[in-house]
């Protein structure tokens, strides 16, 4: 099985950007988090982080070519923007959570929407980074 986690803009300041929100492990720690349990589970992972919408959504596509079983996604403030990014996942067809370090439902009312929860199999939010993880179990349940 193998996993392709995706995040989008700003999620490379993790550790600098609002530490009392997103707190104070960096984006290499998270990653390093999800490798090891990805190893402990015996499942396949990598990562991709951009800033930029086509970026993410060539991402998504990517994917599709290289037959990636599942996606994990935190598409941060693309999150509440992007049509773009809900219509690459509805595309590939690929088994995807949906992820937030913070609880966006319980903060600005902008972060309420979000338009890429159509085309996921789940969301999970407000469990801070360990909120990864819980997507890798999901996911690998589902498979
Ligand atoms: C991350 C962001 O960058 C915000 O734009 C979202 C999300 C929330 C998070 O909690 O991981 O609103």
């Amino acid at each position: 099985m193998n996993i392709l986690v995706i995040n989008g803009p700003n999620m490379n300041m993790l550790g600098i950007r609002q530490p009392e929100i997103y707190g104070k492990a960096t984006y290499e720690d998270l990653k390093a988090m999800i490798q090891a349990e990805a190893d402990k589970l015996g499942v396949q992972v990598s990562f991709f982080q951009s800033n930029h919408e086509g970026a993410l959504v060539d991402a998504i596509q990517q994917a599709y070519f290289d037959h990636v079983d599942g996606i994990i996604i935190n598409p941060a403030a693309y999150t509440h923007t992007s049509v773009a990014l809900l219509d690459a996942v509805k595309a590939v067809g690929i088994p995807t959570v949906e992820i937030h370090v913070s609880d966006p439902d319980s903060r600005e009312e902008f972060r309420h929407v979000s338009y890429i929860r159509a085309a996921c199999a789940a969301t999970i939010r407000g469990h801070g980074l360990p909120g990864y993880i819980e997507a890798l179990h999901f996911l690998c349940r589902q498979h």
